[in-house]
């Protein structure tokens, strides 16, 4: 391992364990596995929580991550599937048809 891959190994690990509250990388991951095509506009925090850099102490979710954060189960892991007929932000559209869109399924102002 060269020393760049170690200090993002690093960097990566730090993140995960400093920033418990907020959705792991694995989470963020999750999410781009089960919505692949969402990855330009919405592989970031900003999909499931109100700022687009969270800290720790600043991590409130949006009506999306409200929404996912009702179905996490026992080892983090997320159902996405089932919040995906939701309209979590209530602008009429579907979360699952925003996602495809690329539009935020947790802001109102986005659709
Ligand atoms: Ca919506």
């Amino acid at each position: 391992m060269n020393h760049t891959k170690k200090s993002i190994v690093a960097l990566l690990s730090v993140f995960a364990t400093s920033t418990t509250l907020l959705a792991t990388v694995a989470q963020q991951k999750d999410f781009l596995t089960k919505y692949p095509d969402a990855k330009a506009k919405l592989g970031k925090c900003s999909t499931c929580h109100v700022k687009a850099m969270p800290k720790k102490d600043d991590s409130v979710a949006n009506a999306y991550g409200l929404d996912l954060k009702k179905n996490i189960d026992k080892d983090k892991k997320i159902d996405f599937a089932k919040v995906e007929d939701l309209d979590s932000d209530g602008d009429g559209v579907k979360n699952v048809d925003e996602i495809k869109a690329g539009t935020n399924p947790g802001d109102k102002a986005s659709k």
